[in-house]
């Protein structure tokens, strides 16, 4: 199998297939598309968040209000009313739906499905989570995910991430940078077996930042935790000026791997990055 093969999409999205059910789409949604997210990630947010915070944590997992429909399921009595994400039907109409088949439509437009491959514009819901990193030390350890019949769309908003993917059929680790409005998508069961992780928030003001490589000496040494809850060129997927990009490093608040049109609209975004995670079911 081809591991690393790139094409051009629609609106300039870059995909790069990482590994079987793998995939990397580099600018995928514009800056008025990644507003539009976060503008809903924010209305939903219910998070407490003056409440203390675990020592050195530099994570956050956002707690939205549980919703109507669920509020009449039997089990409403047993239930909180806040959980740590937001479902999603088949054929709702959310921003998180639109995005979802814009994916599917880029990703079946362009990689030809084979044997039994599931088709994933046929899903039957999604389950929205999203988690807020503190620049620079933000980070989610490496783990494979555990969830039968389904693909997760983990999309990137706000800082850069320094991001690592090893697929059962990659030569190695692969190291990237996921910057704001790029998506990976991976199928998230046990058997696929894609083992992720966020190592970080990217700084430009250190060196030890990761370059987009391909590293053969596998760390054996990861955690394969389970997780069932729930352009390497600044310039290339934003879409700024480049006085818009040259201006990221005047500000004293602003981080220059965090994008300024974002920023400006969402101080927070100034120097945090937000990973939501959209888990599709089949
Ligand atoms: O924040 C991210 O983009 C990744 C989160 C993650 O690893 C996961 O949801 O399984």
């Amino acid at each position: 199998m081809e591991l690393v093969r790139f094409k051009d999409g629609p609106t300039g999205t870059k995909i790069e297939v990482m590994d079987k059910h793998c995939y990397l789409l580099r600018n995928f949604l514009s800056i008025e598309e990644q507003i539009v997210l976060f503008s809903h990630i924010q209305d939903n947010d219910r998070t407490d968040w003056n409440a203390p915070r675990a020592l050195y944590s530099s994570s956050k997992t956002l707690v939205f209000r549980r919703q109507n429909d669920e509020e009449s399921s039997q089990e409403k009595n047993n239930e909180d009313e806040y959980m740590p994400y937001l479902n999603y039907k088949f054929g709702q109409k959310s921003v998180v739906n639109e995005m979802i088949s814009k994916a599917n439509e880029i990703i079946n437009g362009n990689i030809p499905r084979v044997d039994d491959d599931v088709d994933l514009s046929r899903y039957e819901s999604i389950s929205m989570a999203a988690i807020e990193y503190a620049f620079p030390n933000g980070r989610f350890p490496a783990h494979i995910d555990h969830c039968k019949d389904s693909f997760v769309y983990l999309m990137s908003l706000g800082c850069t991430a320094n991001f690592m993917v090893k697929g059962p059929n990659m030569g190695g680790k692969r190291n990237f940078q996921l910057n704001s409005g790029d998506l990976l998508v991976f199928n998230a069961s046990t058997e696929a077996a894609i083992l992720h992780e966020v190592v970080g928030i990217v700084d430009d003001n250190i060196d030890d930042n990761i370059d987009d490589n391909i590293d053969d000496n596998i760390d054996d040494n990861i955690d394969d935790n389970i997780d069932d809850n729930i352009g390497l060129e600044q310039t290339e997927n934003t879409g700024f000026s480049l006085e818009q990009t040259n201006n990221q490093n005047l500000g004293q608040d602003y981080h220059s791997s965090c994008p300024m049109a974002l920023g400006n609209r969402f101080p927070i975004l100034q120097k945090r990055r937000y990973g939501v995670q959209c888990r599709v079911h089949f």
